[in-house]
């Protein structure tokens, strides 16, 4: 078996036991393993209604691991950083989601990759083509850069 690239894209917007969601979020990907390339980390206001500014930020890692045996291992890393249940939307110390995987689409009950917010969110994008702006979208066909420039200049698509 080969090993596969997936890219992850890291939030927080609550301080926790590292510090800041800046420092939250350099710590959570120091925890990732073999990690080939990372974005700088960004802040943003909040999409969705939690108060609290993000900070995001995005990287490729390479693993044998399959979609669902990291999901697991990513919920546990959510787990040991003190994020808790209910807070969807909400404050949270962090939180990671697998973006894109080098094998594809994935779709089954628990995952679905590429994750159904990638193509209309800037503070995924806009790191995600710091780091693989050839990088396909499976889906759409469209590359992380002309998906970034779009969601960018919404009005230069009609
Ligand atoms: N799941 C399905 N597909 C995936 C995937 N590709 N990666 C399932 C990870 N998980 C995936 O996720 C709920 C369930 O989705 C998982 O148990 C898994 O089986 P969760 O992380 O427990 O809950 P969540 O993060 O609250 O939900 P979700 O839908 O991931 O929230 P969002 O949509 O990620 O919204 N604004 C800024 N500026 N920056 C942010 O990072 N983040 C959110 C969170 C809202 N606003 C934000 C940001
Ligand atoms: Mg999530």
């Amino acid at each position: 078996m080969t090993a596969a690239i997936y890219a992850i894209g890291i939030g927080s917007n609550r301080r926790g036991r590292h510090g800041s969601p800046v420092a939250e979020v350099r710590a959570a990907i120091a925890t990732l393993g073999t990690v080939i390339a990372r974005s700088p980390v960004i802040t943003s206001a909040p999409l969705g209604p939690s108060i609290r500014r993000f900070a995001n930020a995005v990287v490729l890692i390479e693993t044998m691991e399959s979609p669902l045996a990291l999901l697991d291992r990513l919920k546990a890393i959510e787990v040991a950083f003190g994020r808790r249940r209910g807070q969807r939307w909400g404050a949270r110390v962090i939180d990671l989601d697998i973006l894109l995987w080098s094998g594809g689409v994935w779709r089954d009950d628990r995952l679905t990759v590429p994750h159904a917010g990638l193509r209309t969110r800037s503070f995924v994008l806009t790191p995600l083509a710091t780091i693989a702006p050839a990088w396909r979208d499976p889906v759409s066909g469209r590359t992380m850069r002309q998906l970034a420039h779009a969601v960018d200049r919404p009005r230069a698509r009609p």
